[in-house]
């Protein structure tokens, strides 16, 4: 999944796509550097953002879904929080509708996504991005974020979404320490187990590997990123959520094609 961030104040990306022309152009290099989804956002969920209003929000993000949706054949999805953006998104050609607070945000938003019969990412968020990052506790993390997303899991299909239209994703840095965000990465096979729908993660350029690397600007961290890209991977994610499309899909190829020669001589020791 490539990153879009059609907003002026994305930790990473914030500035660089602002203008409709510029985040669709933007969002074809990605299909074309070979995203399987593009996500566009208008919305900065950075810790500490300030919420922006739901119409400035779908004039950032409705020009784009629409300009991408006639330029490129791969989905794409709104990294949204709020229904009526969602809804205005899919009109607009969005396939995917990719929610930080997994319904909680808007009372509204599974039974939009529901009618559309669209995708849902649903992401464990603890708080909102305004006070997420003040002091967030758990007791074992792993378990409690399985337990809040199963419980999102099932308000989702409770509102009508079919099963085989999830994802859900532990939100890596929402509402989480470096050490909290570990602990998920390090245990990924257990959530994945305990979720029993795919997982997506989404770790690109993010505060905890700038913290880990001593690295301030985020757009130098992707090298770190792509070392969490190939552990998520291996350990069983279906999708990343990244910056770097290029790097990322240069991964799963190299990683695809290793996957096919273990299995190919695990088959020709089994044939002696
Ligand atoms: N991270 C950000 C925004 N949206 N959506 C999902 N599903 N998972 C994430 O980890 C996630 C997200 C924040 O990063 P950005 O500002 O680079 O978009």
């Amino acid at each position: 999944m490539g990153v879009v961030n059609v907003t002026p104040d994305s930790f990473s990306d914030g500035g660089q796509f602002v203008t409709p022309e510029a985040a669709i152009a933007h969002g074809v290099r990605l299909a074309d550097a070979g995203a399987a989804v593009v996500d566009i956002g208008g919305e900065s969920t950075r810790p500490g953002a300030a919420p922006v209003d739901e119409s400035v929000e779908r004039e950032r993000v409705v020009p784009v879904i629409a300009g991408l949706a006639a330029a490129i054949d791969v989905p794409i999805s709104v990294d949204t929080t709020k229904a009526a953006v969602a809804a205005a998104a899919i009109e607009a050609g969005a396939g995917i509708v990719n929610d930080v607070s997994a319904g909680q945000a808007d009372p509204d938003m599974l039974g939009v996504v529901a009618d559309a019969g669209v995708g849902f990412v649903a992401m464990h968020m603890r708080g909102e991005p305004r006070t997420m990052q003040r002091d967030p506790q758990y007791g074992d993390v792993v378990t409690e974020v399985i337990a809040d997303l199963a419980l999102r899991l099932d308000a989702a299909r409770a509102a009508g979404i079919a099963d085989d239209a999830l994802m859900a994703d532990p939100g890596i840095g929402f509402g989480k320490t470096i050490d909290h965000n570990l602990a998920l990465l390090a245990h990924l096979p257990e959530l994945i187990a305990g979720l029993g729908v795919p997982v997506l993660v989404g770790t690109s350029r993010k505060t905890f590997l700038g913290r880990l690397i001593d690295e301030d600007e985020p757009a130098a961290r992707d090298d770190a990123t792509l070392a969490t890209v190939v552990w998520a991977l291996e350990r069983g994610v279906t999708m990343v959520r990244v910056h770097d499309v290029v790097g990322a899909v240069q991964v799963a190829a190299i990683l695809g094609a290793l996957a096919r020669a273990t299995v190919a001589r695990r088959e020709v020791v089994e044939s002696r």
